[in-house]
């Protein structure tokens, strides 16, 4: 038996904001950072997943690899043995264990799923790439026996679905699969009592999304820092008049604070301590903007940093290492299901 696994991937459709980073990458960097040694750390790009909405194939590689880029550039570490980096294209083995899945995964749960029906939404050619985009992630998670997937609140039914899957499979085919950690288990391993939900801050009963033309409300990691504060400063509040954590009546002032919980790594308790029942939502609008704005400092000066080179070993030792892993788990399926002997 290897290590445990903590696995997470984000799409390379475009560039990164702040809801991915504070959603996907920075759990992902402090939990490499608490576990090193005892867990192996899987960090990809889902480069497949890229596409299930429209992008620009023209620059979807190059877009992929900067991306790529960022993950080392918000702090993973290159040079750990326990930490494989890796584009979920150049393994095979992500294609082929989504085809078998598919034929235990029901048309009923792919529909229920809401990221569906948001991304389907007013389309007249809905893909059957985005029907299946939770099959896929399944897949990813499961090549790997993966147990803990930092992912933002968003993502929470597919992961709940990836175990549904696992769970199935098993219970037909007796334990071909590691069954991801629930919910309760992956926040708890977080240290979070709620999954990220970042929203735009120009409409903040929307999540911040790549795909969603709103600069206004979305905090880009390409953003300039002067840039980004200005738009947290014109962040969409209400007229209540305190500030309270309440998604339901004051989902704009919850979400800075919720940017501020996460940027400075203060507990929960601490910035309800710090900020209930204050009047000024400027003053809490000057202190997310100057976390961001710190924040993107230091990042995009890491980002300048990344050296090509050493990103490009990374990426072909890792992809070899993972595609052994993975061919392991598929043919364990193909066994299973009858396609192998
Ligand atoms: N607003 C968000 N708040 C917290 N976490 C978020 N994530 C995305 N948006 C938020 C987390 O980022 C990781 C990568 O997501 P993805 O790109 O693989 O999937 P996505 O849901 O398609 O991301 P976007 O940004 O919404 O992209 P578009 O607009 O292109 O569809 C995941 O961990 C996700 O939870």
């Amino acid at each position: 038996m290897g290590k445990p696994v903590i696995l997470t991937g984000l799409r390379t459709n475009a560039e990164y904001h702040l809801g991915n980073y504070l959603g996907g990458i920075l759990p992902m960097v402090r939990m490499q950072q608490e576990h090193a040694g005892v867990y192996q750390v899987n960090m990809f790009a889902p480069d497949l997943h890229s596409f299930t909405t429209e992008v620009d194939h023209d620059t979807l590689y190059t877009q992929t690899m900067k991306n790529i880029a960022v993950f080392v550039a918000a702090g993973m570490p290159i040079d750990s043995q326990d930490f494989y980096l890796y584009r979920q294209s150049f393994i095979p083995a992500h294609s082929e264990l989504t085809v078998i899945l598919n034929n235990f995964a029901y048309f009923g749960e792919l529909s229920r799923m809401t990221q569906f029906k948001d991304k389907s939404e007013g389309k007249s050619n809905v893909t059957a790439g985005l029907f299946d985009y939770p099959v896929l992630m399944a897949a990813d998670i499961l090549l790997y026996g993966a147990s803990y997937i930092p992912v933002g609140d968003d993502q929470k039914q597919h992961l709940e679905l990836t175990r549904d899957l696992a769970i199935r499979l098993n219970n037909k085919f007796g334990d071909i699969f590691i069954v991801p950690k629930d919910w309760k288990h992956q926040l708890q391993f977080s240290k979070r009592l709620e999954g990220a939900r970042i929203r735009s801050l120009r409409n903040p009963s929307q999540k911040m999304s790549k795909s969603v033309s709103d600069p206004t409300g979305t905090i880009l990691l390409t953003d300039t820092p002067e840039a980004a504060a200005k738009k947290v400063k014109s962040a969409e509040t209400d007229s209540v008049g305190k500030i309270n954590w309440d998604w339901n009546n004051q989902p704009g002032i919850t979400n800075l604070l919720q940017i501020y919980e996460l940027l400075t790594s203060n507990s929960h308790k601490e910035v309800l301590a710090e900020w209930t029942g204050r009047e000024l939502y400027g003053d809490l609008k000057v202190a997310v903007a100057e976390q961001v704005s710190a924040f993107l400092s230091e990042f995009q000066s890491n980002l300048s940093k990344v050296d090509k080179n050493s990103l490009q070993k990374k990426l072909e030792a890792s992809e070899l290492e993972m595609a052994n892993q993975a061919n392991i788990t598929l043919a364990k399926v193909q066994k299973a299901v009858g396609l192998r002997p």
